[in-house]
Parts: C-alpha cells; structure tokens; sequence
C-alpha cells in the first residue's frame, strides 16, 4: 500500500496545515472568479459605442475604506490559520521517539537510538517521531507530503521536524532542496506501523536478508546501495561524479596525492583509505571534495564487504 499523498489524516498536522491551504486558495479562486467577470462586464458595458462619455470619478472615501479593511481581514485571517497551523511543529513532544536523519549528496539515512540504521525510514503509530536533521555537506530540504511537514538540512546547524504518524502505511519522503547532479536519487519512503509491530521490529537486531539467494558478495553491494556510492560510482565502466568500479580492484591507479601525481596499486588498503579519507589520494581527472569521508559510518567490517564486492566487478 504505497500512498504518495492523502488528505486523510496521515499525521496530526494534516488538518492545521489543509485549513490554511484551503482558505488561501478559497480566496483566492473567489477573486479569480469576481474579478475575471467584472472586467467582462465593465468591458461591455462601458465600452466606446455604449458610453461614448467617459465619467471622470475624484476619489470616493466609501471604496478606498471597503478595499483597505476587507483584504486587511482576509490577509488577517490567513496568518491566524497559518500562524495556528505552524506554532506546533516548532514544540516536539519532551517524550518523542528520537530519529537522527543523516543527510548527504545523495541518500539519507535513518539511525535509531539502539543503533540501527535503515535507509527507509520507519516509525511507530500514534506516538511522537522527532527527527533531529543533520547535513554532512550541503542544503537539503527533507519533505514529507503526506504528513505536511518539510525542513531544510542546513551544515552546522540543529533542526528538525515532529510529528505524530496516524495511519498506517507507506509514504514518500524526499529532498526538496536542489543539492546537486542527482539531488532526485534521494527519494524514499516512510513506514507507519502499529506500535507493536514497530516495536517488534526495532528490537530484532538481526541481520536483515532482502535477497532470495544470498551470495558472500552481496551484503557488500546492499551496504554500497543502503549509503549511496552508486549515486557517483557506476560499475559498468561510465563515468558519474567518480569514477566507475569496473574493472577497479587490482589495476593501478593514477592518483593526486599534495599536488604531486603517482601509481598506486588498488588493493585492500587503498579502497580503505579512499572511503575514510578520500580527499588524500585524488584520482586524476576527478574533483577533490565531492566523496565525504565515511569514517563513523562504516565499520572496517563494512569495507572489507565492499571490497569482496569490487574485487568481483572485472
Ligand atoms: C558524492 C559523490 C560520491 C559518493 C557518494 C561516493 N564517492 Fe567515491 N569518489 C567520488 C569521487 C569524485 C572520487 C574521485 C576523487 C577522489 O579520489 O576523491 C571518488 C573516488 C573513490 C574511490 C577511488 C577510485 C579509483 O578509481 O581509484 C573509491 C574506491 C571510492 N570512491 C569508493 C566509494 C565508496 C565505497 C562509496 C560509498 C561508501 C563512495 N565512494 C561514495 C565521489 C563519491
Ligand atoms: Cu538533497
């Protein structure tokens, strides 16, 4: 049951969020509406062949107050609406379930206060979700249609979004801050459980297997998938933002290392170095400071997975 965006109520603030929306596009019609058919009416009545005598009219203090004080009202009544809708959001729950959304060029990851990690993110019903929104490298923007929240994900500084999940489903998240060549990778989805399930769920720490047959390089391609190196490596040879895996793992590779070009050997070791200090060893005809470092992330465990992986893309 995939839903890309409802009007039901998918979390509490559906309703705050729809009521503003709602009144400004009322308004907003009406006087698309009134104001069309009165210029087509002014338009016929007053045109040169049945009021050949334009009447010249000085200021009327009657009109000038009607259109000062009705807009002033409407536009009024928008903030109220928008002002009642939007005072919440900014007042997390004290006893909110805590999610820290890791935010990149080009995926996010959610991790979880016992240390899981997921690239879809999941959450329980009915209970307050705080997501505490962190920027390894740009701006981002993380928006939740259905659920009417969006924030942006600036570098350096603490934001987040709540909100509280009330019926149960999946639902589409996404960037929405332009952040680069494949700003559209970043595109997930939100899973609303019953709170037993949830729970359920967020203690089994076992290793998840999502293949039929697993083969002993395949936890490295899904850890690769999961945090996103396919967003700039191929491995099929063409070049995206670095450069491809194919063929990488045992030929040398021609590197900048403090402005000086050299030979290094692709190995175990090297591959290691590239993903916790990519900026050291540059590949040459790449840009130095696009690969962020991923120390903290992945585990030496992780990388040697990886490895097995590239060792077989010949
Ligand atoms: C934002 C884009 C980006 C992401 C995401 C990214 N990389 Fe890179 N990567 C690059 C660029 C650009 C280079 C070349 C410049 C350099 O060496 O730093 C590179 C270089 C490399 C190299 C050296 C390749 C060679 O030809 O010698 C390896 C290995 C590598 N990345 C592995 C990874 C792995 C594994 C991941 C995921 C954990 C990853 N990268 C995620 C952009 C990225
Ligand atoms: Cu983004």
């Amino acid at each position: 049951m995939y839903i890309l965006s409802t009007t039901t109520n998918a979390s509490n603030f559906v309703t705050g969020v729809d009521k503003a929306f709602v009144f400004i596009m009322g308004v907003s019609f009406i006087f698309l509406i009134g104001l069309t058919f009165t210029m087509l009416y002014f338009v016929f009545k007053y045109n040169r062949k049945k009021n050949p005598q334009a009447t010249q009219i000085k200021g009327s203090t009657k009109l000038e107050i009607i259109w000062t004080v009705i807009p002033t009202i409407l536009v009024l009544v928008m903030f109220y609406y928008g002002w009642a809708g939007w005072a919440p959001m900014r007042k997390a729950p004290d006893d909110s379930f805590n999610i820290q959304v890791t935010s990149r060029m080009w995926n996010f990851t959610f991790q979880y206060e016992n240390g899981k990690k997921t690239d879809t993110l999941f959450v329980p019903m009915n209970k307050a979700v705080k997501l505490n929104l962190v920027s390894l490298d740009v701006i981002h923007s993380l928006y939740i249609p259905s659920f009417r929240v969006k924030e942006d994900v600036v570098p350096g500084r603490e934001k987040f979004v709540w909100f509280i999940p009330q019926r149960e489903g999946i639902y589409e998240l996404f960037c929405t801050e332009y952040c680069g060549l494949n700003h559209s990778y970043m595109y997930n989805w939100v899973k609303v459980m019953p709170e037993a399930d949830f729970n359920k769920w967020y203690v089994d720490t076992t290793k998840r297997v999502e293949v039929a047959v697993d083969s002993p390089t395949a936890n490295g391609q899904r850890i690769m998938k999961n945090i996103g190196c396919f967003a700039c490596h191929s491995v099929d040879g063409s070049k995206l933002v670095g450069p491809s895996f194919k063929g990488l793992y045992g030929h040398t590779a021609t590197v900048i290392t403090g402005g000086k070009e050299r030979e290094v050997p692709v190995d175990d070791e090297y591959i290691k170095k590239s993903i916790y200090d990519p900026n050291a060893d540059v590949v040459k005809g790449f840009n130095k400071g696009l690969m962020l470092s991923y120390t903290g992330q992945l585990s030496d465990d992780d990388i040697a997975q990886i490895t097995e992986y590239l060792k077989t893309l010949k």
